[in-house]
Protein backbone atom coordinates (compact mmCIF):
# COMPACT_ATOMS: atom_id res chain seq x y z
CA UNK A 1 0.00 0.00 0.00
CA UNK A 2 0.98 3.33 -0.59
CA UNK A 3 0.57 6.16 1.05
CA UNK A 4 -2.01 8.65 0.02
CA UNK A 5 0.42 11.63 1.10
CA UNK A 6 2.94 10.46 -1.09
CA UNK A 7 1.12 11.35 -4.57
CA UNK A 8 1.05 14.82 -4.80
CA UNK A 9 -2.22 17.29 -4.80
CA UNK A 10 -4.71 16.50 -6.08
CA UNK A 11 -3.82 13.46 -8.19
CA UNK A 12 -4.13 11.34 -5.11
CA UNK A 13 -7.82 12.81 -4.23
CA UNK A 14 -8.76 11.95 -7.59
CA UNK A 15 -6.90 8.50 -7.50
CA UNK A 16 -8.62 7.42 -3.85
CA UNK A 17 -11.94 8.62 -5.26
CA UNK A 18 -11.45 6.42 -8.71
CA UNK A 19 -10.54 3.02 -6.26
CA UNK A 20 -13.94 4.13 -3.68
CA UNK A 21 -16.03 4.15 -7.17
CA UNK A 22 -14.69 1.18 -8.49
CA UNK A 23 -14.73 -0.85 -5.40
CA UNK A 24 -17.45 -3.40 -5.76
CA UNK A 25 -20.23 -2.61 -3.25
CA UNK A 26 -22.59 -4.95 -4.39
CA UNK A 27 -23.13 -7.60 -1.32
CA UNK A 28 -25.18 -10.52 -1.83
CA UNK A 29 -25.84 -11.91 1.74
CA UNK A 30 -27.32 -14.72 3.75
CA UNK A 31 -29.67 -13.22 6.52
CA UNK A 32 -29.95 -16.45 9.09
CA UNK A 33 -33.09 -18.60 8.79
CA UNK A 34 -34.05 -17.01 5.66
CA UNK A 35 -33.65 -18.89 2.49
CA UNK A 36 -31.59 -17.31 -0.33
CA UNK A 37 -33.23 -14.42 -1.98
CA UNK A 38 -35.86 -13.78 0.75
CA UNK A 39 -37.08 -11.14 3.11
CA UNK A 40 -38.00 -13.18 6.49
CA UNK A 41 -40.09 -11.89 9.20
CA UNK A 42 -41.41 -13.54 11.92
CA UNK A 43 -43.81 -13.30 15.18
CA UNK A 44 -41.35 -13.85 17.44
CA UNK A 45 -37.69 -14.56 17.81
CA UNK A 46 -36.81 -17.11 14.79
CA UNK A 47 -39.07 -19.63 16.41
CA UNK A 48 -42.59 -18.59 16.11
CA UNK A 49 -44.54 -17.43 13.00
CA UNK A 50 -42.52 -16.97 9.82
CA UNK A 51 -43.37 -15.29 6.54
CA UNK A 52 -40.76 -15.17 3.39
CA UNK A 53 -41.27 -12.33 1.22
CA UNK A 54 -39.88 -12.34 -2.21
CA UNK A 55 -40.87 -9.03 -3.52
CA UNK A 56 -42.26 -5.71 -1.63
CA UNK A 57 -46.08 -6.71 -0.57
CA UNK A 58 -47.94 -3.35 0.00
CA UNK A 59 -49.82 -4.58 2.90
CA UNK A 60 -49.42 -7.36 5.30
CA UNK A 61 -52.99 -7.15 6.68
CA UNK A 62 -53.79 -9.74 4.34
CA UNK A 63 -50.79 -11.88 5.01
CA UNK A 64 -50.61 -14.72 7.12
CA UNK A 65 -47.33 -16.12 8.88
CA UNK A 66 -46.92 -20.03 8.90
CA UNK A 67 -49.13 -20.24 11.78
CA UNK A 68 -51.84 -18.32 10.22
CA UNK A 69 -51.26 -15.34 12.58
CA UNK A 70 -51.77 -11.93 10.60
CA UNK A 71 -48.98 -10.53 10.06
CA UNK A 72 -50.01 -6.50 10.16
CA UNK A 73 -48.35 -5.01 13.25
CA UNK A 74 -46.87 -8.75 14.44
CA UNK A 75 -43.67 -8.70 13.24
CA UNK A 76 -40.39 -8.00 15.79
CA UNK A 77 -37.40 -9.78 14.09
CA UNK A 78 -36.70 -9.43 10.28
CA UNK A 79 -33.81 -10.98 8.26
CA UNK A 80 -32.47 -10.23 4.84
CA UNK A 81 -31.59 -13.02 2.63
CA UNK A 82 -31.31 -11.32 -0.54
CA UNK A 83 -29.38 -12.88 -3.87
CA UNK A 84 -28.20 -9.01 -5.37
CA UNK A 85 -27.91 -5.90 -2.98
CA UNK A 86 -31.42 -4.92 -2.14
CA UNK A 87 -31.85 -3.27 1.24
CA UNK A 88 -35.38 -4.66 2.91
CA UNK A 89 -37.07 -1.37 3.73
CA UNK A 90 -40.25 -1.75 6.55
CA UNK A 91 -42.68 0.37 7.19
CA UNK A 92 -45.31 1.10 10.01
CA UNK A 93 -47.73 1.90 7.50
CA UNK A 94 -49.47 0.24 4.71
CA UNK A 95 -48.34 1.13 1.47
CA UNK A 96 -44.65 2.21 2.29
CA UNK A 97 -45.85 4.67 4.78
CA UNK A 98 -45.10 5.72 8.16
CA UNK A 99 -41.63 5.28 10.26
CA UNK A 100 -39.44 3.29 8.62
CA UNK A 101 -36.70 0.93 9.16
CA UNK A 102 -34.18 -0.93 6.65
CA UNK A 103 -32.00 -4.38 7.01
CA UNK A 104 -29.07 -4.42 5.10
CA UNK A 105 -27.83 -7.95 2.50
CA UNK A 106 -26.73 -10.40 5.17
CA UNK A 107 -28.17 -8.84 8.52
CA UNK A 108 -31.33 -8.95 10.57
CA UNK A 109 -32.43 -7.54 13.40
CA UNK A 110 -34.19 -8.56 16.62
CA UNK A 111 -34.20 -5.89 19.02
CA UNK A 112 -36.66 -3.30 17.24
CA UNK A 113 -37.67 -0.81 19.67
CA UNK A 114 -40.99 -1.41 21.39
CA UNK A 115 -43.31 0.21 23.65
CA UNK A 116 -45.25 -2.81 24.44
CA UNK A 117 -48.11 -1.88 21.89
CA UNK A 118 -48.94 -3.36 18.53
CA UNK A 119 -50.06 -0.94 16.13
CA UNK A 120 -50.14 2.34 17.38
CA UNK A 121 -47.22 3.61 15.75
CA UNK A 122 -45.28 4.03 18.24
CA UNK A 123 -41.83 1.82 18.28
CA UNK A 124 -40.76 -0.57 15.45
CA UNK A 125 -41.51 -3.77 16.77
CA UNK A 126 -45.10 -5.16 15.85
CA UNK A 127 -45.81 -1.94 13.79
CA UNK A 128 -44.65 -3.12 10.10
CA UNK A 129 -47.73 -3.00 7.84
CA UNK A 130 -45.47 -2.94 4.18
CA UNK A 131 -41.77 -3.90 2.53
CA UNK A 132 -39.98 -2.85 -0.22
CA UNK A 133 -36.75 -3.24 -1.77
CA UNK A 134 -34.14 -0.70 -2.49
CA UNK A 135 -30.96 -1.91 -4.65
CA UNK A 136 -27.38 -0.26 -3.79
CA UNK A 137 -26.63 -1.30 0.30
CA UNK A 138 -25.76 -2.43 1.92
CA UNK A 139 -25.95 1.27 3.40
CA UNK A 140 -24.45 2.50 6.91
CA UNK A 141 -27.78 3.39 8.66
CA UNK A 142 -29.72 0.05 8.07
CA UNK A 143 -29.61 -2.81 10.81
CA1 LIG B 1 -48.54 -0.80 11.26
CA1 LIG C 1 -45.97 0.10 19.27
Amino acid sequence: MHKIGSIPGSAAVTALVAALLLAPTAQAGAGPNCATGYHCGWDIGFDTGKISFFNEDADFRDNRFNTGVIVDNNIKTVSNSTSSDYVSVWFTGPDFTGNWFCVNPGSWVGSLPDDGTPGNGVGLANEASSMTLFAGGPFNFCY
